[in-house]
C-alpha cells in the first residue's frame, strides 16, 4: 500500500492475533496493520500464543512482517502499549521483559492501562483473561477447551477450502460455535459483568478488551465494554480516528461506531473546589449524565 493511501489515526486496539497458532490470520492482520498511521497501538493480549511453543508451533514469514512493521512503526514514533493474556502470560515476568532487546523494550509491557480518549473518556484497557473463572480456577478446562476449539478450526478450515470461495470468512462457522462456547462462559463467569465492575473501580467510564474471542461494543448506561474480538476467526480492532469516533472495524462483517460526547474533566474541577474529605462520596452505581448521553449516541 502507499503510503499516501494510509489513514492518519489516533488508535489501535486489537487482541487476540495468536502469532504462533496455525490458524493465526497474519496475513490479514498485516494488510489492516499497513491501512493507518496510529499515535498509538494496545495489543490487547494474546498477541503470540506461547500455548504452541511445545505443540503446534507455527511461525510464518508473515508473522515475522508483523512485528517488523510494529518496530518500524515504534522508530516513527507510534507508541505501542502491550498487555499480556494467558497464552502470552510469560511477558507479565518482569526478568523475562528485562531479557528483550533494546528496540523492542520501548514498548510499554502492563496487566493493564488507562487508555485516555481524544473526547476525554477513560478506558481500562486490560486481557480479560482474570475475570474468567476457567482461566483462574479451573486451567484445566480452559487447556481442554482450547483443544477441542483449535480441532474444530482445522475441520472449519478444511471445510472452507472445499466450498467456500475465497472473499468468505474460512473460519465463519467457528465463530458460531466459538459463540456458543462462550455463552456458556459468560453464564457461568459472567464475565463483561465483572469486568465492567473493575473498570469502575480503577475510575474509568469503560473498559477495552478481548479474550473471548468475540467483538462487542455494548453500553449498560453506567460504563461502556468494548471487546476487541480476535485475529483468528473474526478479524476485528477497534480504531479511534482523528475527530475522536472509535469504530470496531471488521474485515468481514460490519463497522459498528461509537460516536461518544466530549467528556469534560470534571476531576480536575473538583480538585479546584474541593478538599479531600468530600472525595469519593459519590455512589458508585450511579451512572454518570455523561454515560446517560452515550448511551442515547450509542444506541
Ligand atoms: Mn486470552
Amino acid at each position: 500500500m502507499e503510503e499516501a493511501e494510509m489513514i492518519d489515526v489516533r488508535t489501535l486496539l486489537v487482541s487476540d492475533v495468536h502469532l504462533g497458532c496455525k490458524h493465526a490470520r497474519a496475513a490479514e492482520f498485516l494488510r489492516f496493520l499497513k491501512r493507518f498511521r496510529p499515535d498509538n497501538i494496545y495489543l490487547v493480549g494474546d498477541f503470540i500464543d506461547a500455548w504452541k511453543i511445545n505443540a503446534g508451533w507455527h511461525w510464518s514469514e508473515e508473522c515475522d512482517e508483523v512485528v517488523d512493521h510494529l518496530i518500524e512503526l515504534t522508530q516513527r514514533n507510534t507508541r505501542i502499549f502491550y498487555v499480556p493474556g494467558n497464552h502470552d502470560s510469560f511477558l507479565r515476568n518482569p526478568a523475562f521483559r528485562a531479557m528483550l532487546p533494546a528496540e523492542l523494550l520501548q514498548i510499554d509491557v502492563a496487566d493493564e492501562f488507562v487508555f485516555k480518549s481524544h473526547r476525554g473518556w477513560d478506558f481500562l484497557v486490560t486481557h480479560g483473561d482474570f475475570f474468567d473463572v476457567f482461566e483462574t480456577k479451573m486451567q484445566w478446562i480452559s487447556k481442554a477447551s482450547t483443544f477441542f476449539y483449535d480441532t474444530c478450526l482445522s475441520l472449519n478450515r478444511y471445510l472452507s477450502q472445499t466450498f467456500l470461495d475465497s472473499k468468505q470468512n474460512p473460519y465463519g462457522g467457528c465463530a458460531v460455535l466459538k459463540d456458543r462456547v462462550k455463552r456458556g462462559v459468560r453464564f457461568v463467569s459472567n464475565f463483561e459483568t465483572k469486568i465492567m465492575q473493575h473498570a469502575r473501580s480503577r475510575k474509568c467510564e469503560g473498559v477495552i478488551c478481548g479474550h473471548i474471542h468475540t467483538p462487542d461494543i455494548i453500553n449498560d448506561s453506567s460504563i461502556l465494554y468494548c471487546n476487541t474480538g480476535d485475529w483468528v476467526e473474526n478479524c476485528t480492532g477497534l480504531v479511534e480516528h482523528v475527530d475522536g469516533t472509535i469504530s470496531l472495524v471488521s474485515l468481514y462483517g460490519e463497522d459498528q461506531h461509537l460516536d461518544l460526547p466530549m467528556r469534560v474533566d470534571t476531576e480536575a474541577f473538583q480538585d479546584d473546589t474541593d478538599d479531600d474529605s468530600t472525595e469519593d462520596e459519590s455512589p458508585e452505581s450511579e451512572p454518570s449524565e455523561d454515560c446517560r448521553k452515550a448511551e442515547e449516541v450509542a444506541a
